[in-house]
């Protein structure tokens, strides 16, 4: 699904600014057809954020179901006779969009965007109505799996299986934009390279009338390098510079919709990097040499506007990364914003990219996260319709983030239960999807702790192993000397059972800022360094190990509980980005040389 850009033959326009809203406590709107009027009584918010910590409420904050979003546009002059499309770049977790008093869409998972032809609906020059009702609730039957329960008190909880709070709202975006009636629908491209060659091999898919495709392909400086014509087809590079981690280099190809006489129908343009990605036994490829992947879990996660996407934080994080030198990250539990991965890719660096399936897993929900017990894959709990929506946020994610060449691995879900036949029954055919919708990336899925490779029934489904383990935390508290054996234990395990890359994707420490110590405890700053140091020294002695994602890069929000004062302090930095005693080590181990 392409991004809406600007080029000759299409506009855009942003709908960010103030919107109004309202929460819909009772859930009466959809009855009431609030969408039919101006909101009343409603108040401003800003898009993009979330809702829940713009006011100062509880029930904002806390607010299970819908609220409702509504602005008022003006659809421009001069979009006659264009083809008019109204995007949501996000809608977290589920929405129904109307123009005016008509409904123009419907989506349900939250970090993915979706889009309709509004044309028919509006009229160029006219203003429009845009409501839309989002809901934040979370069923055994949505990506993120979670449950609604009654209290005591009177108002639904939102129960859910995983660490971190549930943010919601439009977090990104919201688009006007136009193409013509004959479009570029899609553009696939698929890099290759051959020594100093470099391959694209492209697709474009066309809507509206029949129109002859041509592509140009352009280096950064904007010089011709190939051309083709048809709408598939392979363009050739001599003297390719390839993307590759740490410079991100970036071609432009450009699809152009030609009519018979060659007038220009329309033209869409696309950064391509050239690289490939490839598992060759215990070694993870890019552009045929060995990776090590150096970095995080992240979480798109700050203080007022929760997950909405922030330029100033974005540039501000990857240049805590470039000081760090990180070369990587996971963008755990869900995709994250567009802008990210297109930055991502303009910085060279390395990006795991996750669906937002975390959850799955009845005995971590149980234990960490205080929910009922349950039995993870059932009837009534996980069951096909859930695998469904799975199918979908997989499907969506490739849609979406194909082309990007920073994506150098899929992963498909997190932590999820790994360890019952009904497990293999539930992932084998995700990765068959995955697989066909994106022959060229490895995949994998973050495996829980406990899920060691004698009990682990998913492994040789994936292309890596990724592992996420606590040993000194959660395992062997406080006792560093035992997590360690511990954890070398079972690395060497993973190594003989399997001739597959390990990339550790979680490790870490709860570290309180300023809590110091002489002999290191749980909590202070000197545990999280040293636990950081006592797993790089495991890793360093296995060649198998091929990735270190810290968890976190930074502390960020949760839901209240027994097991969180004030959010997950794992991150190497605080929420508002300052270095703990841990980031400074880590410096000195990702860059000796500073
Ligand atoms: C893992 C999860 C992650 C949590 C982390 C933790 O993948 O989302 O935040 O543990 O407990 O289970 O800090």
């Amino acid at each position: 699904m392409l991004r809406p850009r600007e080029t000759e033959t299409r506009e855009r326009k942003p709908l960010d600014g103030l919107w109004r809203f309202a929460l819909d406590a009772d859930g009466r709107g959809r009855e009431e057809e609030w969408w039919k009027q101006p909101l009343a009584p409603a108040r401003d918010i800003p898009v993009p954020a979330s809702f829940n910590d713009v006011f100062a409420d509880r029930a904002t904050r806390d607010h299970v179901g819908d609220v409702w979003y509504q602005t008022s546009a003006r659809i421009p002059k001069g979009w006659q006779g264009e083809r008019i499309v109204l995007r949501f770049d996000s809608a977290t977790h589920s929405a129904v969009v109307w123009v005016d008093e008509a409904q123009a869409m419907e989506h349900e998972g939250g970090y993915t965007p979706f889009e309709a032809d509004v044309t028919d609906l509006v009229e160029p020059g006219a203003e429009i109505r845009i409501s839309a009702v989002v809901s934040n609730v979370l069923s055994w039957h949505t990506i993120p799996p979670g449950l609604v329960v009654d209290t005591a008190g009177g108002r639904p909880r939102q129960q859910l299986f995983h660490d971190f709070f549930n943010y919601a709202g439009l977090h990104r975006t919201v688009w006007l934009y136009t193409t013509p009636t004959a479009y570029v629908a899609d553009l696939t491209v698929v890099t290759g390279l051959d020594g100093s060659t470099g391959t694209v091999h492209y697709e474009v898919e066309r809507a509206g009338d029949e129109a002859d495709v041509t592509v140009v392909l352009r280096d950064a400086e904007g010089g011709e390098v190939a051309r083709a014509t048809g709408a598939s087809g392979d363009l050739t590079i001599d003297d390719v510079r390839p993307w590759r981690p740490g410079e991100g280099y970036l071609y432009e190809l450009t699809a152009e919709l030609r009519a018979a006489g060659g007038t220009l129908v329309d033209a869409y343009s696309l950064p391509v990097g050239v690289r490939t990605v490839r598992v060759d036994g215990a070694r993870f490829l890019i552009n045929e040499e060995p990776f090590y992947f150096r970095g995080f879990g992240k979480h798109e996660d700050a203080a007022v506007r929760g997950k909405a996407h922030d330029n100033a934080l974005m540039v501000h994080d990857f240049a805590l990364m470039e000081w760090l030198g990180a070369n990587s990250f996971r963008t755990s539990h869900y995709p994250y914003a567009e802008e990210v991965l297109d930055y991502a890719d303009r910085q060279g660096i390395v990006v795991i990219d996750e669906t937002p399936a975390v959850g799955i897993n009845s005995g971590l929900a149980a234990g960490a996260f205080g929910a009922e017990p349950h039995t993870t894959f059932s009837l009534d709990t996980i069951n096909e319709l859930t695998q469904e929506a799975h199918r979908r946020a997989i499907r969506e994610l490739i849609a979406r983030d194909k082309n990007h060449p920073c994506v150098v691995l899929w992963t498909i879900a997190n932590e999820p239960e790994s360890v019952t036949p009904e497990a293999r029954a539930y992932f084998e055919p995700l990765t068959v999807e995955a697989r066909e919708l994106d022959p060229t990336r490895p995949i994998g899925f973050a495996n829980v702790m406990g899920s060691t490779p004698d009990r682990d029934v998913l492994t040789d489904l994936f292309d890596v192993v990724l592992l996420n383990r606590y040993f000194g935390w959660y395992a062997s508290p406080n006792d560093l000397a035992s997590a360690e054996m511990e954890l070398e234990a079972e690395v060497a395990a993973w190594v003989e059972a399997y001739d597959k890359p390990i990339v550790f994707t979680e490790y870490g420490a709860d570290t309180m800022p300023g809590v110091h110590e002489v002999v290191p405890n749980m909590w202070s700053e000197e545990y999280q360094a040293e636990l950081l140091a006592m797993f790089h020294r495991v890793f360093d002695r296995f060649d198998a190990v091929v990735g270190e994602h810290i968890w976190n890069f930074a502390d960020f929000a949760t839901v209240p509980g027994v097991m969180r004062v004030d959010g997950n302090k794992k991150g190497v930095f605080t929420r508002d980005r300052r270095p703990k005693a841990a980031a400074h080590a880590l410096r000195r181990r990702w860059r000796p040389d500073s």
